[in-house]
């Protein structure tokens, strides 16, 4: 459908306004949200996460991109059927010391592209409120970004209050940031780590799949 095709392209653009407003009409014209969110905005989001991952795209594209499909899905959230466009949960969040939330952003952006909804904890996160947000979302996935070496160690402890807790079992940790890498994955007992935001996300929908 020629709407749909504009809504992707709009949204690769950034356009926002543009893609707001196709959208509201692709609705008033009967298209179902489902259908909008499917074949219009995630093959959209979708091309601007491999162009991400294959530096042909940078930061600011993307997170022009990711507004636009944020607009574009505040619209959309009340008509959607939740049962059949979201697949799963994830508690994401920036570890307690770290302010950097760009990455974190981004990945949340993804996260959301792929069907999963996001509760975003934000940023200088401790290690309890992770837990607290766990007890009460039961999300089959938990995402730590850190930034600085400094950090780093609170994903160590973060990981290790939810094994206190009693809560490691039901969930797939996913870490990742600039200094983390896959041995520091392995170290400190995560079950996932991925460099960028959009292999991030498809490591989630994949680990929140396997779960079913
Ligand atoms: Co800061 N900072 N910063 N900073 N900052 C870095 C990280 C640093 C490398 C700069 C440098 O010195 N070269 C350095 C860390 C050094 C280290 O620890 N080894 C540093 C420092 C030292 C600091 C301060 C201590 C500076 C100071 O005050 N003296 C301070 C610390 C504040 C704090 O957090 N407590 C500080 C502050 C800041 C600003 C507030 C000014 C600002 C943050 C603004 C914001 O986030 N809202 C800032 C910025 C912007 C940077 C740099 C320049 C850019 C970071 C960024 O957003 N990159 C950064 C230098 C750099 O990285 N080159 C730097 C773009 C973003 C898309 O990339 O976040 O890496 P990134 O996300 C990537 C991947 O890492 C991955 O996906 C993204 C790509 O798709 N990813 C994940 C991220 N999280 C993931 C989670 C996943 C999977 C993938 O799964 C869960």
């Amino acid at each position: 459908m020629q709407i749909l095709t504009e809504i992707s392209e709009n949204l690769q653009k950034g356009k926002a306004k543009i893609v707001t407003q196709l959208v509201q009409q692709a609705l008033d014209n009967g298209i179902p949200a489902d259908d909008i969110l499917q074949q219009g905005m995630m093959p959209g989001m979708d091309i601007i996460a491999t162009k991400f991952k294959n530096n042909e795209v940078f930061v600011p594209e993307v997170l022009v991109a990711a507004r636009a499909m944020n607009q574009g899905t505040a619209l959309l959230k009340p008509h959607l059927d939740s049962a059949t466009s979201v697949i799963g949960k994830c508690v994401l969040g920036t570890v307690k010391g770290d302010l950097h939330d760009i990455g974190k952003n981004l990945v949340r952006m993804m996260l959301e592209g792929k069907g999963i909804e996001v509760i975003d904890l934000g940023v200088d996160v401790p290690a309890e409120k992770f837990v607290a947000a766990i007890a009460e979302h039961k999300p089959e996935c938990v995402a730590l970004s850190a930034l600085l070496t400094t950090t780093m160690g609170e994903i160590s402890a973060t990981i290790q209050a939810i094994e206190a807790a009693g809560l490691r079992d039901s969930v797939t940790i996913l870490v990742g940031g600039a200094p983390v890498t896959d041995s520091f994955c392995s170290e400190v007992g995560a079950d996932i780590y991925q460099p960028d935001a959009a292999s991030a996300a498809e490591a989630a929908k994949a680990a929140i799949l396997a779960r079913k």
